[in-house]
Formats: C-alpha cells, structure tokens, sequence
C-alpha cells in the first residue's frame, strides 16, 4: 500500500514527511480551528456544513484562512480522491501558523492549513446494539464567556479533561455539566433526551452546534417528534426514557447506563433504535459526490 498522501499548505505530501514547526502557534498556544468529517459510500456527508463552521470557528477567533471555502472544498474532495478513498474520516486543520514565542496572534505572517483524510470505521463498534456507559464528569464545561464550547478549537483540553475522568471511572462517554448544573454534552458529541414521547436536547450555548445534532432534529422532525430545547438537569438524565448521543464520529449511539443507573429498561429504545436506522440511511444516500 502506498503512503497516505496529506494536504500541507498547498501541497499533497506523504505523512511521513507532513510536518509542521514547533512555532506554529496551534502547537504553542493551540491556537487554531478544525473539523471532523465524515465519508460514506464515496460521499462527503454535509461538506457544506462542516466548511461553513470551519470558518465560523475561524472568524470568532479573528483568522482569516488563506483558501475560499469553494477551495477548502476542492481540497477535501482532492484529498479522498489522491488516497482512492470512499469511506473516510476527513480533519481539516487551520492553525495561527508560524510565529515567534509570545501568544500575540500578530507575530504570525499565515494559518497553516492541513488536511489529513483516511479510512475509519465506527467509533463504539459493537456498542450500538448494547448501548454506551455514560459519566457526568466534575469537571464543567468551558463557560460560554470564556472559550465558547461553539468554536471548534485546537484547545481540546477540557473535553481531554473529561474523556480522562471517563476513563477512569469506567465510562464510554462524559457527560458535561455547566457551573449551573444544566447538561451541556458529552466529550464529542451532543446529547438527546426522551420522556413520555418527548425529544429534548439542550440549547447549543453550552456546546458544540453538532451537525449531527442538527440532522438528527431534522429527522426526528420527520417522524412527528419536534425537538424541545431546554435546560436539562441530571435528574432529567437518569429518569429519561431513552438517551442518545450524537456527532460524526460517534454517528447516533444509545447511552444505556449513566452513574450506576439503567436508562429506561438498560437496553437501546424505540425511538434510538429508529434514529440509528434513520442515520445509517442518510449517511449513505446523501452528500457530495467524491468522483465525478
Ligand atoms: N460536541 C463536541 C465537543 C464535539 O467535539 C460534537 C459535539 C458533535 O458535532 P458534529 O458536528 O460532529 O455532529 C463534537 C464533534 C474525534 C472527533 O476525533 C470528534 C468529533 C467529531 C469528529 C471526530 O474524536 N466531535
């Protein structure tokens, strides 16, 4: 098999040689932005949306990346098409770039940008049929006035600070609560709650604005159910019918057990079950054909 090629500041470079300077300001301060894509059956799912939240995490840090999002496009296209991919995860990176020691932004002539694509297959494996084991952490979610859980920066650390508390209490997933105890998300991905046949999931102040968060309400939407924003509390969460969590990596996956107690009867619900199917099917029929 022949080297993942890797998009690098203008050029298709074989990983082993993708390198980046220890000045860039993303490995100094993690300063940058990313996104996480996904690619099914030689389709990009939701291209569009995850290239406009790019820039949108770009602008609320005040970069500017050096490509047109038509071209940022046509890199994340190029890059499935140079590694003869179909099914892919794709990570376009855009950090400050090259600076000096200091955190000041202006000491950085131009973002670097990267995009890696390459193959990779479901995040829980066979957890989808059993359901995830989910902890709410200590630790709070980044408050909105301080680094906006909507900005998808190169500054992971809280959300590293939560998988590592996961981990050692025995977890799939973290869930994130805000200083005022209302539910945020999990670690990477957004969080639905059903009660007596009602959808909920939290206002988006408090975390990521998934796209699959906001696919899952459209198809929710197509089943009759109209998602309710609320602020939701950890007895809303452990006396929840069902619960699922949503994001690209982790698709739709049912959370089953949260702190010692079974969610509904312990086993994926109903209307889970149907959001999985649902997901499976618009993943592989829709989105932005890699080849012509
Ligand atoms: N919340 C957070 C904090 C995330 O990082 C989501 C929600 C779900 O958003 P989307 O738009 O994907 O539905 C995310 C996304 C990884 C990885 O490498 C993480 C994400 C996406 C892709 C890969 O762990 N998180």
């Amino acid at each position: 098999m022949s080297e993942l090629l890797i998009y690098l500041d203008g050029k298709y470079v074989p990983k082993s040689e993708a390198k980046v300077s220890v000045y860039d300001h993303g490995f100094l301060y993690g300063d940058g932005v990313f996104e996480g894509i996904r690619a099914y059956n030689g389709r990009v799912f939701k291209l569009k949306e995850h290239v406009d939240r790019l820039y949108d995490s770009a602008k609320a840090i005040a970069m500017d990346i050096p490509l047109t999002k038509e071209e940022m496009t046509e890199v994340i296209l190029e890059a499935l098409r140079r590694n003869n991919l179909t099914d892919a995860y794709i990570r376009p990176i855009v950090s400050r770039g090259i600076g000096d020691l200091g955190l000041d932004p202006r000491k950085c002539e131009k973002p670097c940008i990267v995009v890696i694509a390459q193959g990779w297959g479901a995040m829980y494996g066979d957890l989808y049929e059993v359901g995830l084991t989910g902890v709410t952490v200590g630790i709070r979610r980044n408050a909105p006035d301080a680094l906006s859980p909507n900005i998808k920066s190169l500054n992971y650390l809280n959300n590293i600070l939560a998988k590592i508390e996961a981990n050692e209490k025995g977890g799939d997933e973290a869930i994130f609560l805000d200083q005022n105890g209302f539910v945020c998300e999990g670690s990477g991905d957004n969080i639905f709650v059903i009660k007596n046949d009602k959808v909920y999931t939290p206002f988006t102040i408090s975390n990521l604005k998934g796209i699959t968060r906001a696919t899952a309400i459209e198809l929710l939407d197509e089943m009759g159910y109209k998602t309710i924003e609320a602020n939701l509390g950890l007895f809303d969460l452990y006396t929840a019918d069902e619960i699922f969590v949503t994001g690209t990596a982790a698709e739709s996956a049912p959370l089953t057990k949260l702190d010692g107690r079974l969610i509904g009867t312990g086993k994926p619900g109903p209307l889970t079950k149907r959001m999985v199917e649902a997901f499976e099917v618009i993943t592989k029929s829709t989105g932005t054909p890699i080849y012509k």
